[in-house]
């Protein structure tokens, strides 16, 4: 080709870009909704490089009706001058080199370079026209790029210098860099960006990069026309924007991961109200973390490697979590919260209801994995490691954190507790048959309707009382199951005794979903699992102890709010004539019921359930339509864990005054201080 005014250094770029027009699979993974979205990023990380490294705090990021795109940021501008060994401006060295992505000099370190990274040149290269201002030094600098077909070559020109970089005006003490473009159709196959995607990104970024604000603006849509369901913030903004301004949002978090995290356990109930925050720096790898425990069971850990999400893991988190379980295994053994002849807490046992946020930031990251999004460098493992250790060292030493790392190991301990219980279940389970497969026949009075969601079990206090239920019941949905004197208080007793009680067997084969780790709530008999016992001292201790039961080795049946307790009614307000009838449930409404049925009322006590007819059991306690249920959720299971440690384990001391406190059993049970009780067929708590 004959074209002389461009050096070789030129045309070797201009081949460049025709490759990336070629094969854009190789560059940006996709040529659907994905690639789309990718030379946004592309362009969003140079801006974002910016803010890392400290010249930058704003970023304004724009979808134009037209369906074009930019980004904004309030840096030192790209550089201008001209780049002496292309001769060619530094702005156009950006987007028209491959690669020339943040790499200037070794001052300005860029960690882009992931999944990302493959430069701003790649964006214009699958841009229609391709626009940037730079605002530096008091002028402000312009050039445009475009795409066309030749028809003379027969072939695609991309990204080509409409004209080079000019100075078009003066822009004061202003700074930055402006960039627009327009993804071109020709190339992908949907050019719509999705606004939902760019906001949560948009977000991510955001608490990923403490205290820099990202506007997202979105001139397609008025502000009352797009609702994200968790865009709290947009939601704030509604009533002041209205109809008439596009809409727009902006994401700024000063606490960062921290907020992050914060974010995640939003309406969650948290074991220490504010997260715990580090960041730290090792080998040249910078390591952030926060963490936060809830009362919740599952782990939630969001690692990321230079801002990309990385859900696949890889070293990193293996950093993480190493660094986690031998720290705090060190807290418990320092602090004697393990004894000498304890075992170590397993890692689990740290991240049973965990929140974590991970960030680091390194370079030559390597992606592997089946969607490239873990992380394959092994030298990151051992950095991340000390830097979690050391990090969680410095946290615990401060005295406001004490009681906060005091109550991480205590979670830990109850997590232990039904590890090794679910193990020896296990154990037990293949010594003695199966859990499942034992009969229980004479026993339990099983209901004969097959749907789970329709069925209820009472677990009934005495033989007495679990005979006249039997009577009372309507077989085709409820099931009776009588308690021989208490079952076992299951917080004093050695583990493997708790899965060898006859009558915790019995629980455990009726509802039919396992125990412990192996719980499976899938594989209920029962939705509804109601507690049936005496209004007295010991019907208030067995409740207790079939509530911790549940507690310790079934707590998703807990907090699927499966678990009731029925309550019996406390009097009978009568005429001798039988001309009224009214039950009372407490004293006070005893006085109601006293003055309904007027003069000539006499009251009977009951003492028991089992002074009760079967007709009046059906029709006080069992009958769903005129019953007094209660449900049972652990709102904070921190709480509640403290509690039963408390009322059924070791501390004598608080037994006692709680016991003395609670005296009026009637009205408090164990639970009722700590646990969200709401009547049967209320919808809200
Ligand atoms: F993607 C992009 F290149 F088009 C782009 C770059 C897009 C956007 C919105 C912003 C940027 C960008 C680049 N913002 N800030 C910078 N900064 C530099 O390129 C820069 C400026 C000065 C110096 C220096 O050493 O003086 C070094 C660099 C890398």
């Amino acid at each position: 080709m004959e074209q002389q005014h461009y050096g070789a250094d030129d045309i070797t770029i201009l081949e460049g870009l025709d490759a990336v027009r070629l094969r854009p699979g190789m560059y940006i993974g996709s040529t659907g909704t994905r690639g789309l979205h990718h030379i946004l990023w592309e362009i969003v990380d140079n801006a974002i490089d910016e803010a890392a490294n400290g010249f930058c705090d704003k970023i304004d990021v724009r979808i134009y009706k037209d369906g074009s795109v930019s980004v904004e940021d309030n840096g030192r501008g790209i550089p201008t001058d001209i780049h002496p060994k292309t001769h060619v401006s530094g702005v156009q060295v950006v987007f028209t080199q491959l690669h020339a992505g943040g790499k200037f000099d070794e001052h300005n370190y860029s960690f882009s370079g992931g999944l990302h990274g493959v430069g701003a040149s790649v964006t214009n290269a699958l841009s229609k026209w391709l626009k940037v201002r730079v605002n530096k030094d008091g002028d402000t600098w312009e050039m445009e790029f475009h795409s066309y077909f030749d028809e003379e070559k027969n072939k695609y020109e991309s990204g080509v210098p409409v004209a080079p970089l000019k100075k078009t005006g003066k822009c004061g003490k202003a700074h930055g860099t402006f960039v627009h473009f327009m993804p071109d159709d020709a190339v992908f196959s949907t050019v719509q960006y999705q606004l939902s995607t760019v906001s949560h990104r948009l977000k991510e970024l955001a608490f990923l990069n403490k205290g820099l604000s990202i506007t997202l603006t979105d001139e397609r849509i008025t502000a009352n026309e797009y609702v994200d369901e968790d865009d709290e913030d947009h939601a704030q903004q509604l009533d002041l924007l209205g109809a008439t301004q596009p809409y727009s949002v902006t994401f700024c978090y000063t606490g960062g991961i921290a907020d992050f995290a914060a974010y995640l356990n939003e309406g969650k109930s948290k074991l220490y109200a504010q997260p715990l925050y580090y960041k730290g720096e090792r080998d040249g790898i910078l390591v952030e973390f926060a963490i936060q425990h809830t009362g919740e069971f599952t782990e939630n850990l969001f690692s990321f490697v230079n801002n990309i999400p990385t859900p696949e893991g890889g070293y990193h988190e293996m950093g993480f979590r190493g660094g986690l379980t031998r720290m705090l295994n060190d807290y418990a053994r320092d602090g004697k919260l393990l004894k000498e002849k304890d075992a170590n807490f397993l890692g689990e046992d740290f991240r049973e209801g965990l929140t974590a946020v991970l960030s680091i930031k390194m370079k030559n990251v390597q992606f592997e994995g089946q969607t490239k999004t873990k992380l394959g460098n092994p030298e990151a493992r051992s950095p991340v490691e000390s830097c979690v250790v050391e990090g969680l060292r410095e946290l615990a030493a401060q005295a406001k954190n004490k009681k906060i790392f005091d109550d991480i190991i205590k979670k830990a301990q109850g997590a232990a507790r039904v590890r090794i219980a679910a193990r020896q279940a296990k154990d037990t389970a293949r010594a003695k048959n199966s859990i499942d497969s034992l009969t229980l026949v004479g026993k339990l009075a099983a209901c004969s309707g097959k749907k789970p969601e329709l069925n209820e079990l009472f677990i009934v206090e005495g033989d007495s009382a679990g005979g006249t239920a039997k009577q009372a019941r309507v077989r085709q949905y409820q099931s009776i199951l009588p308690l021989r004197g208490k079952p076992l208080n299951v917080e004093k007793k050695r583990l493997d005794q708790v899965l060898a009680n006859e009558e915790i067997r019995t629980i455990i084969s009726a509802l039919g979903a396992g125990v412990g780790n192996d719980f499976n709530l899938d594989k209920l008999n029962y939705h509804k699992v109601i507690i049936l016992s005496d209004a007295d001292q010991d019907g208030f201790h067995i409740r207790c102890i079939l509530l911790t039961f549940f507690f310790r080795y079934m707590r998703p049946l807990v907090n699927a709010g499966h678990v009731y307790i029925g309550m019996p009614p406390l009097y009978k307000v009568y005429k001798p004539s039988g001309s009224a009838e009214e039950y009372a449930y407490d004293d006070k409404e005893l006085q109601e019921k006293i003055e309904k049925v007027g003069r000539g009322y006499l009251i009977q006590r009951y003492k028991g359930l089992g002074e009760m007819s079967a007709e009046q059991l059906w029709s006080t306690t069992m009958d769903p339509m005129r019953r007094n249920l209660t449900q049972v959720t652990i709102e904070d299971a921190a709480a509640a864990e403290d509690m039963i440690t408390t009322l059924m384990g070791d501390r004598v001391e608080g037994r006692k005054e709680f016991l003395n406190r609670n005296a009026n059993f009637n009205k408090q049970d164990a639970f009722m201080d700590r646990v969200k009780l709401k009547k049967e067929g209320d919808n809200e708590g």
